[in-house]
């Protein structure tokens, strides 16, 4: 096992504005850093509530090697829980998700309260103490919807966000939007993978024909730098605010997450093959069908995309040193009726492809960087923005909890 140090010096040779030397990306005791360091320590995306829609609702997830259980109590809190009973261990809930009127051990069925407290356990004895064999929970907070989880003892402010949450994706009404689809892929590559290539969208002419039909490829709009460097992103966001939709480019001071809504190309209003809507009824308060998108990133498990008629959530989780697991959920008004309202296939074929697509090169980089020949290469500065920032923010994120030092932003 790399001792701290160790990991520090490895990350003390990286070259800023080039990839990552080779074993962040494929060392399984790196990996094991980044679990303690990174996903262990701050906020992730979990869901949303609409994937809580009663009492009884719960969705288990993989978090490296936590098995973690979300589920909404009769009081309508969602709570969050390890999945492992406090008997001997057993994962109390092996179904991705469900509704239960209690969680039920299938070892040797201790029964626990929607709120985590054993409830029943048999024949244990007198001296046995059930309030003290709870399950053990974690840290569950909303934004605008948006279902975070936290597994550290303390967790980092999360008020900011939830702030700037509410007045960017609030008008997108999560509330109120049901889930229409929801696909998982298991990509053979690295977790930092998958976020390094979603922040550039200079692999998206040559790769994604039909995300390319709606969503610019512009790096001033997708980037890491303020969308009003485009003219079209400068209208687009006068246009939205003049409306009293929150549009500009926001970061927070850390750069973990930003917001801003960028518009499609020419006249589209969704992610669909032909452009037009995928569904006919406006989501939220949304004031216009051409609002383009409200695109959300939070290092390091989600990007987002919150058009005027659905919502776009995108779930990374890290399953080794070389595999991830990514979500991608579908969110329709919870009125709107399949087959009536919208068709499932326009919905979600450009997503579907899109994620296959870029599936294919993540698995193609891993292979790649595995190889000897690998070395560390430049990002393009006028495409790659994005990527920079978001290496940047592991370098340094990485580098303050290895040394107990907090490190600003540039
Ligand atoms: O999904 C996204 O937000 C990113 C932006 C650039 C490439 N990709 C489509
Ligand atoms: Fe859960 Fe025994 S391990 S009841
Ligand atoms: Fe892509």
């Amino acid at each position: 096992m790399l001792s701290n140090a160790d990991v520090l010096s490895l990350l003390l040779t990286r070259q800023p504005g080039y990839s990552l030397p080779q074993p962040f990306y494929t060392d399984p005791d790196l990996y094991q850093s980044d679990l303690r360091h990174i996903w262990y320590r701050d906020w992730l995306m979990a869901g949303t509530v609409a994937e809580f829609p009663k009492t009884g609702s719960f969705t288990t997830l993989q978090i490296g090697d936590a098995a973690i259980i979300l589920v909404r109590g009769a009081d309508g809190v969602i709570r969050g829980f390890h999945n492992s009973c406090r008997h001997r261990g057993s994962r109390v809930c092996a179904a991705e998700k469900g509704t239960a009127p209690k969680l039920v051990c299938p070892y040797h069925q201790w029964t626990y309260e929607l709120d985590g407290r054993l409830l029943w356990a048999r024949e244990m004895g007198d001296d046995f103490d059930p309030t003290q064999h709870g399950l053990k929970p974690v840290h569950v907070a909303q934004a605008a919807g948006m279902v975070f989880v936290c597994l550290a003892d303390s967790a980092p402010d999360f008020a900011p966000l939830q702030r700037e949450a509410d007045r960017y994706a609030g008008p997108h009404a999560l509330a109120d939007l049901k889930v229409a689809f929801q696909s998982s892929i298991t990509e053979k590559g690295n977790w930092k993978l998958v976020l390094e290539n979603n922040r550039e969208c200079y692999h998206c002419s040559g790769s994604h024909p039909s995300l390319c039909r709606t969503f610019p490829d512009d790096p001033n709009l997708v980037g890491a730098d303020d969308s009003t460097t485009s003219t079209v992103g400068a209208q687009h966001v006068a246009r939205c605010e003049d409306a009293g939709l929150p549009s500009k480019y926001v970061i927070a001071p850390s750069e973990q997450w930003r917001f801003v809504r960028i518009p499609f190309l020419g006249a589209a209003t969704s992610y669909t093959m032909d452009g037009k809507a995928a569904v006919t009824r406006r989501i939220g308060t949304v004031p216009f069908d051409d609002a383009g998108s409200c695109l959300f990133f939070h290092y390091p498990n989600t990007w987002n995309h919150f058009l005027s008629d659905h919502v776009l959530i995108f779930r990374v989780l890290p399953v080794s040193a070389m595999e991830s697991l990514v979500t991608t959920t579908w969110l329709v008004h919870k009125d709107a009726q399949e087959g009536i309202d919208y068709d499932l296939n326009r919905l979600t074929e450009v997503w579907l492809h899109t994620n296959d697509e870029d599936r294919r090169i993540v698995e193609e980089n891993q292979v790649g960087i595995r190889s000897p020949g690998y070395t560390p290469g430049p990002y393009s500065r006028a495409q790659e923005g994005g990527v920079i920032q978001f290496v940047d923010w592991y370098a340094r994120t990485l580098q303050s909890r290895l040394t107990g030092r907090a490190l600003m932003a540039a």
